[in-house]
């Protein structure tokens, strides 16, 4: 089973790891100083929870591969949610650096379409609807980097955008990787501190994510995050080519829990340590592709 877990995260990896240019080297500075080894947290996509094009279409696969379905994060404002799953807990603790390590927790969201204006969802609905046939094969176009729909116009990108930059990324990047997150905690160096990584990267010219400040605290102090801003890249519209946010980087540390707060360091395993998300840091850390952190150009409504 987890040969063919790794070589679809590999093949997940190389594309984002080619078209994100911040991501990719954010991840070598950091594998540079901290003992050549970087262990991944999690991975995370987005999708648009309609037409069977949501959250299951690409968990299905997860969970044939052994992951179980842990919570439900609500974000209301955002209209979206998002559920998380576990890898097997016998690939927690594992040597190895990126794929070859531990296996990700995986992170997937949807965006509740039926709850946006009638405009928005008559421009999502008419892309998937065109796209039904490939309906269930969306890890096939996360690994091919391509999109399961026809590629949109920039106006109908743009009129997502005012409402919803989430499915304004989405409707773009299809069911491309949309980060991957560093375990801090587990990285051989200094940098395992996470406020140590994020003055590390910032004096390397790395642009961190802002929103509600750099590091984003859980309310149990637990859970400690922050992310750099997407990149722009140049996106293939069907009536041109403009520049739109891709993908980021994370960083998350999990502190150990306060009931195995005595254990030595050889004793403590990841599962001793908070898991799980928290809905307060995910909805600053969404914020990575917006244009107000990506400097994108919007057009005003
Ligand atoms: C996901 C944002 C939330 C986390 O770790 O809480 C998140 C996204 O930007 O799609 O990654
Ligand atoms: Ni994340």
């Amino acid at each position: 089973m987890p040969l063919i877990a790794r070589k679809f995260l590999r093949s997940l990896v190389t594309p984002y790891l080619k078209k994100n240019v911040t991501a990719s080297s954010a991840l070598e500075l950091v594998r540079s100083n901290s003992g050549g080894a970087v262990k991944f947290d999690h991975f995370a996509f987005r999708t648009f929870g309609v037409d069977g094009f949501g959250i299951d279409s690409i968990a299905q696969l997860f969970l044939d591969l052994g992951y179980e379905c842990r919570d439900e994060l609500r974000f209301p404002a955002k209209k979206l949610r998002a559920f998380w799953y576990a890898p097997p807990l016998d690939f927690l603790d594992i040597e190895g650096d990126g794929v070859d390590g531990p296996l990700p927790r995986i992170f997937i969201s949807e965006l509740l379409v039926n709850q946006l204006s009638s405009e928005s969802q008559e421009v999502i609905k008419t892309y998937t609807g065109r796209a039904r046939a490939l309906l269930k094969h969306a890890p096939l176009t996360s690994v091919l980097d391509c999109l399961p729909w026809e590629n949109p116009s920039v106006a109908d990108y743009e009129r997502l955008a005012q409402e919803s930059e989430y499915a304004a990324w989405t409707l773009a990047n299809g069911y491309a990787l949309n980060h991957l997150t560093i375990s801090v905690h587990r990285l051989n160096s200094e940098l395992k501190d996470i406020n140590k990584l994020n003055e590390f990267l910032q004096s390397n010219g790395i642009k961190l994510n802002k929103d509600g400040g750099i590091l984003k605290v859980s309310p149990d102090r637990g859970l400690l995050q922050s992310s750099t801003v997407a990149d722009l890249v140049p996106c293939t519209f069907s009536d041109g080519e403009i520049e739109t946010p891709a993908s980021y980087i994370e960083f998350a540390q999990r502190l150990v829990l306060p009931a195995f707060q005595n254990l030595g360091p050889d004793q403590l395993k990841e599962w001793h340590r908070r898991d799980g998300f928290e809905v307060g840091n995910a909805d600053k850390i969404f914020e990575s592709t917006s244009s107000l952190q990506t400097g994108a150009l919007k057009q005003s409504a």
